[in-house]
């Protein structure tokens, strides 16, 4: 398969205010030091990296309610990320997000999202998740803010702190298709199905295959002339395949359905931006899960063990 070369820019967010377990920040240099850029290069992709954001300044901020974990940083990283991401999405780079836990998608995508608003096309999200990360800053039991960010982008209310205004770019639900999903608390739910957004879980993925569920799906991408932007996050993989994550959850996709997944994408030539999110090196296996990670952005960007069947069977 030739390789169509992109102008890949790597960026670190290592967030990790926004999960339970702390060690997500060293995120961006675990997926350095696991030879992401080299991966990319070698397929023919010019690659640079732009090194790791910083948060935003931000003033006192009172949070809405006493369970909310590390509200202030996860305002000050929506508004550094979104900034950077909305000057990406304009430019002809493909950015890479590296983190980081998922708290870090409400930046990456709300810039995107204002990004492909300037250029007049709808965005697209496809969440590669064992969780739907759905709920509002009301209905969070937990208090991890990695738990919101989609309910954010998608302009469910209460949220209006992190960019200091109503989000003005909000995703329409129904571009939003979330895969792999085996954990979701009865208020997502509730939320989920109410605003209409596009959901797979592992039953579903299992009954029909995760190759079937995803076609319509990029068959409306390309019909809608959209963008499309990829947050995979790491507890979609079984922690068998993928340990280094701290909110891991069983029956997750295969190393098969995890690459298919991919590969589908790469295809496609529908995507346009990818976060890498949740993984946590202080939890992994001597770099086992990220070392995953990067073969699988590697099959995105076009790595192939067979062109071909090698005889048609
Ligand atoms: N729904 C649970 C909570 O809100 O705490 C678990 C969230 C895990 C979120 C990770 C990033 O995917
Ligand atoms: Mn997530
Ligand atoms: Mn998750
Ligand atoms: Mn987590």
């Amino acid at each position: 398969m030739n390789v169509v070369e992109k102008q890949i820019v790597l960026v670190g967010a290592p967030v990790d205010e926004g999960a339970g377990q702390r060690g997500c920040l060293m995120g961006p240099d675990a997926y350095r030091t696991a030879g992401l850029q080299e991966t990319l290069q070698e397929l023919g992709h010019s690659v640079v990296d732009h090194g790791n954001l910083s948060p935003a300044e931000v003033g006192s901020l009172t949070p809405p309610n006493r369970i909310l974990r590390n509200y202030r940083a996860y305002v000050a990283w929506t508004r550094a990320l979104h900034q950077k991401a909305a000057e990406l999405g304009e430019g002809p780079g493909f950015p890479i997000y590296l983190g980081g836990d998922h708290a870090m998608a409400a930046g990456t995508v709300s810039g995107q999202a204002r990004a492909a608003a300037a250029l007049g096309r709808p965005l697209f999200v496809l969440w590669l998740d064992a969780h739907s990360d759905f709920h509002t800053l009301d209905s969070t039991a937990s208090g991890n803010l990695h738990g919101t960010p989609l309910a954010f982008l998608c302009g469910l209310p209460g949220f209006d702190d992190l960019l200091g205004s109503p989000l003005e770019h909000t995703l329409k639900p129904q571009n939003v298709e979330i895969l792999g999903v085996r954990s979701i608390d009865d208020a997502e739910r509730n939320l989920l199905v109410s605003h209409g957004v596009g959901v797979s879980d592992m039953r579903r993925i299992d009954e029909e295959g995760i190759g079937t569920l995803l076609k319509p799906f990029l068959e409306r991408v390309r019909a809608e002339n959209g963008l499309l932007h990829v947050s995979l996050d790491v507890d979609f993989l079984d922690p068998s395949i993928a340990p280094a994550v701290g909110t891991t959850v069983p029956g997750g996709a295969t190393f098969r359905e995890a690459h298919l997944v991919m590969e589908m994408l790469h295809d496609s030539g529908l995507v346009t931006s990818l976060d890498l999110v949740e993984l946590n090196p202080f939890l992994d296996e001597r770099g086992k899960t990220a070392r995953l990670m990067v073969e699988l952005t590697g099959s995105l960007f076009g790595r192939r063990v067979f062109d071909r069947p090698t005889r048609s069977f």
